[in-house]
């Protein structure tokens, strides 16, 4: 049965019946790292691959990078800006990026760095994005470097014009494809190529990179984390559906509402588990365990239910497992949703709700960052 209006009361969401992380599709018993990289996390990943979010192709011919000068740089008294256009090719056909990257001026060493996923616009006539949404002079302070790219200059975050970057100049035979390459997967690789910028910066300090999104490109971001293990910290914020909360709780968004309002975000496959996230043979509290050992970090808002923070929790406080069980962090999250009293940042996992609507705020920032100093 399909659903119209979204759910918000907690009577009505089903029980749950979710699979189990440490239990291989054969049967087998999964309590080892090895057993974890080299059984279980590979079919997680596959499902989420094919089911979920569609491939991320990782082959090109070359990629080359150029610094441009073309916007005033409003930081300039604390931060060196970098323009980089980043050029890809791949079968005679190429494809140039733009990312925005500021360096602290005060730091010798070199800088860790935060990558913000970003849809909104980044650079208009010379104006950042809302500095509460980015704020770069505070991430400066901190001896942090920090970029962004915008979304749309890989693919456009639209049902009918998604392919008119790299999907239909550098990988269009994913076109067609149930599991092919989508918006998501766009985006994610666009901050795989900013990576590789960051690796060969002699300014950054690339094994501490830091990846952000927000809401959709929070779910972009857990994907690309997914896919890129350079990676050393994950944070979505309020991501929801498709992100970090559970699918088969149908609460808030749906499954089938996502993919109506945004056919282009996920793989053609999801779109069979519309009104049936039952069906799903995976949900969301198997995201993490793909990123672990490495940190993630989730947070909700209380007047965002349509991204169900309840869920969101939930499919951290269960995914989180794999890092305490198989690689032996202290990673457990004692109290339930209910219980929940202030920020729970623990050993290479955190998550914070706070009052007020759906929007990456100053307050996230502060709270993830406090997470931030005491993973790196
Ligand atoms: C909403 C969508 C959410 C979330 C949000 C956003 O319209 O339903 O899944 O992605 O947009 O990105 O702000």
């Amino acid at each position: 049965m399909s659903q119209t209006s979204p759910n918000y009361d907690e009577s009505k969401v089903p029980a749950l019946i979710l699979p189990d992380p440490f239990v291989s599709e054969k049967g087998s018993l999964i309590q080892t790292p090895e057993a974890w990289e080299t059984i279980r996390r590979p079919e997680i990943f596959n499902l989420f691959e094919s089911e979920v979010y569609g491939r991320i192709p990782k082959d090109f011919d070359s990629i080359s990078f150029e610094l441009a000068q073309e916007t005033r740089n409003p930081f300039s008294e604390i931060a060196e800006l970098e323009e980089v256009n980043i050029r890809v090719s791949r079968n005679g056909r190429s494809h140039t990026l733009r990312i925005n990257l500021f360096l602290p001026k005060a730091t010798k060493e070199k800088a860790p760095v935060i990558l913000l996923v970003n849809y909104l616009p980044t650079y208009s006539d010379g104006k950042l994005v809302d500095e509460a949404f980015w704020p770069v002079p505070e991430l400066i302070r901190r001896g942090l470097a920090t970029a962004s790219f915008h979304a749309e200059t890989v693919a456009p975050d639209d049902a009918t014009s998604y392919q008119e970057g790299i999907i239909s100049t550098l990988y269009p035979e994913e076109i067609g494809k149930p599991d092919g390459l989508k918006a998501f997967g766009a985006w994610g690789w666009a901050a795989m190529r900013a990576m590789d910028y960051f690796e060969q910066h002699p300014k950054i300090d690339a094994q501490k990179s830091i990846l952000v999104g927000h809401s959709r490109t929070g779910k972009t971001a857990l994907w690309t984390s997914a896919n890129d293990p350079r990676w050393a910290i994950t944070y979505a914020n309020e991501s929801g559906c498709g992100g970090a909360a559970l699918s088969k709780r149908k609460f808030g968004e749906t499954v089938e509402a996502i993919n109506t309002r945004f056919p282009h975000w996920f793989a053609d496959n999801f779109r069979k588990y519309n009104g049936r996230e039952e069906d799903l043979s995976l949900d969301q509290h198997l995201l993490p365990g793909l990123i672990a050992p490495r940190a993630v970090y989730y947070s909700s808002a209380r007047g965002d239910q349509w991204a169900d923070p309840k869920g969101e929790y939930l499919g951290l406080q269960l995914g989180a497992r794999v890092a305490s069980s198989i690689f032996g962090k202290n990673a457990t999250f004692h109290s339930s949703f209910e219980e929940l009293n202030g920020p729970v940042h623990l050993e290479g996992v955190g998550y914070h709700i706070r009052e007020g609507k759906h929007d990456l705020t100053w307050e996230d920032w502060k709270i993830f960052l406090d997470f931030v100093g005491k993973t790196l």
